[in-house]
């Protein structure tokens, strides 16, 4: 068994309920959600900045998966929470579940990397992540408390409350 962090968003629909059907589904799969942490509204980061807010949270995880057998989960529930929700194919997600950590995993295949390449430098993950774990390092030691401190203004994220 390995503990491992997932990362949920949305930005489509009613969000909130999206991170929450995500949660149920995840737990279907075999894989434990131990704690979720509350939600934050984001600012969108990176190429396309002209789209709505995000909710995001990071949900706690325990499972004896293997990692591609968990990034599998993780596509599952997005296409399963998709057709829930009925969006159009190819159109906006209303969920994305990223795979950020698993236990003291590092790996880069095609697939997957791990940590999640973007782990330190994107506050609306790092935020969530110390709410869960305070003292959360990565396997090659780097305080996640750090990251966060070193980078300084922008990146609006701002509590939202509870999702679970
Ligand atoms: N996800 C992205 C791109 N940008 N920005 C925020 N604030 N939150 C996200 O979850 C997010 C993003 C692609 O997965
Ligand atoms: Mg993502
Ligand atoms: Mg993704």
């Amino acid at each position: 068994m390995r503990i491992g962090y997932l990362g949920l968003g949305s930005n489509v629909g009613d969000r909130a309920a999206n991170l929450r059907s995500a949660i149920r589904l995840i737990d279907r799969h075999g894989v434990s959600v131990e704690a979720v942490s509350g939600g934050y509204e984001t600012e969108p980061v990176g190429e396309i900045a002209d789209q709505p807010d995000f909710l995001n949270a990071v949900a706690r995880i325990r499972t004896a998966l293997e990692p591609v057998g968990l990034l599998d989960v993780c596509k599952a529930v997005e296409a399963e929470q998709g057709r829930l929700f009925g969006g159009p194919r190819h159109g906006p997600r209303t969920l994305d579940v990223d795979l950020l950590l698993l236990g003291d995993l590092e790996l880069s295949t095609e697939r997957l990397t791990l940590p999640h390449r973007e782990v330190t430098t994107r506050r609306f993950v790092l935020v969530p992540l110390l709410e869960l774990d305070p003292a959360l390092r990565l396997p090659d030691g780097t305080r996640l408390r750090e990251c966060l401190d070193r980078l300084g203004g922008g990146q609006r994220v701002e509590p939202a409350g509870p999702v679970v």
